[in-house]
C-alpha cells in the first residue's frame, strides 16, 4: 500500500505510514523498529552478530595505533588529538563486516522499502562533543531521506564519556538545505559542511523545545538514526574515558547521491557523489527512475571535491 503510492519516500517516513498497513511477514521486532523510526526517527536494536565481541575487541586492537592519544592508560587525556577514522572498512575486515551485516541490509531494506547498502565507515575511540546536526548536509539522497546511519556502541557508555545525542521527532523538523537559509553552496569551500547551518538548527531546537536526550549505550548496542533526525556528541566530563564507536552510513537503490552542502538543487546544481557499495565493492552509479544519470561535478565520499581552489573554480566554470 505504502509502496504503491508513495515509492518515493521510506516507508518508515511514508505520509500514510500505519502499522496496520505493514507487511503480515513482518516479526514483531521489525514493527517495533518501524514504529519506533516513524515516531521518533531513530530506533534501538541489539547487533545481529554472534562475533560482535570478537570482532569489537581485534577493531580495538588494530585502529588504536592510528589515533594520537594514549588509548590503554587509565589516566591518559584522550580528548586530545583526532577523534576520527573515516572508511578504516578499507584495511579492516572487522568494520567491513559490521558495516555489511547481511541482517542489517536485510532489515534496513525493508523498513525503507529499497535495497539499503553501506557507503561509508567513521570509526571514533572518543566522544566527538559534535554540535546536533544532521547528516543530511552531508549526503542526501533524490529523492530525500532515503540514507541512514547505523552506530554501534563498542562498549558500555556512561555518562561522563559524553555519549551520543539524539532529538527525538526532529527527523519531521525541516530538512536544512542551502535554499532554507538563504545561501549558496555549489563551488564554495567549506572547513566543516555542518557549520553554515548550526544556528538554524539550534533554532529549530528552541522553537520546538527539542531536547538532547542521551544515548546511554550496552556494548554491542546499536542505533539506526533516520536521515534528517538532529543528534550529536555530549560534553565529556572526564576526558580519561574512551568512547568506542562505529558509525556506518547506508545509501538505497535508485537515487541521485549528493552533498547538499555543495548544491544549489534548485538551478540543477547538484554536487553528486561517485558511491562505491562497502559489502560487494560495486559501483552504484547515480540514477533516478531506473535511468542512470551522468554526473558532472564529481565528489569523492569525504565530501571534499577531488580539485581545490583555483583549478577546481575553473573546473567548476567549465562545468558550470
Ligand atoms: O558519535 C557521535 O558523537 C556522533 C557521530 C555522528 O554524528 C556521525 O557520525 O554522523
Ligand atoms: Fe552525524
Amino acid at each position: 500500500m505504502n509502496r504503491r503510492l508513495f515509492p518515493g519516500v521510506p516507508l518508515i517516513e511514508s505520509p500514510i505510514f500505519s502499522l496496520a498497513n505493514l507487511p503480515a511477514d513482518w516479526s514483531a521486532e521489525e514493527m517495533s523498529l518501524a514504529h519506533s523510526l516513524h515516531e521518533n526517527g531513530f530506533a534501538v536494536i541489539d547487533f545481529p552478530d554472534p562475533d560482535i565481541d570478537a570482532r569489537i575487541a581485534r577493531m580495538r586492537r588494530n585502529l588504536a595505533p592510528h589515533f594520537e592519544m594514549d588509548l590503554e592508560s587509565p589516566i591518559s587525556d584522550k580528548t586530545r588529538g583526532t577523534r576520527r577514522m573515516q572508511d578504516a572498512w578499507k584495511f579492516d575486515e572487522d568494520v567491513r563486516a559490521i558495516a555489511s551485516n547481511s541482517t542489517i541490509l536485510d532489515l534496513l531494506g525493508k523498513l525503507y522499502g529499497r535495497p539499503a547498502f553501506p557507503f561509508q565507515t567513521l570509526n571514533f575511540p572518543v566522544g566527538t562533543e559534535q554540535r546536533a546536526h544532521s547528516d543530511s548536509v552531508h549526503f542526501s539522497s533524490i529523492p530525500e531521506r532515503f540514507m541512514c546511519g547505523v552506530w554501534l556502541a563498542m562498549e558500555d557508555v556512561p555518562a561522563e564519556a559524553g555519549p551520543l545525542f539524539y532529538v527525538r521527532g526532529s527527523h519531521r523538523w525541516p530538512i536544512m538545505n542551502n535554499a532554507l537559509i538563504g545561501r549558496r553552496g555549489h563551488g564554495i569551500e567549506l572547513s566543516s559542511a555542518q557549520d553554515p547551518y548550526g544556528p538554524a538548527w539550534e533554532a529549530l531546537c528552541k522553537i520546538h523545545d527539542g531536547k538532547k536526550e542521551p544515548f546511554l549505550a550496552r556494548k554491542g548496542q546499536a542505533l539506526i538514526w533516520c536521515a534528517n533526525l538532529l543528534h550529536g556528541g555530549s560534553r565529556q566530563s572526564d576526558p580519561t574515558l574512551t568512547r568506542w564507536s562505529q558509525v556506518t552510513h547506508y545509501f538505497f537503490d535508485d537515487c541521485i547521491y549528493y552533498t547538499p552542502a555543495f548544491s544549489d538543487e534548485a538551478i540543477g546544481k547538484i554536487a553528486m557523489r561517485n558511491i562505491v557499495a562497502i559489502h560487494d565493492g560495486k559501483a552504484r552509479p547515480n540514477s533516478y527512475m531506473r535511468e542512470e544519470i551522468a554526473n558532472t561535478a564529481c565528489q569523492n565520499v569525504n565530501g571534499k571535491s577531488p580539485t581545490s581552489g583555483f583549478f577546481r573554480r575553473f573546473i567548476l566554470r567549465i562545468l558550470s
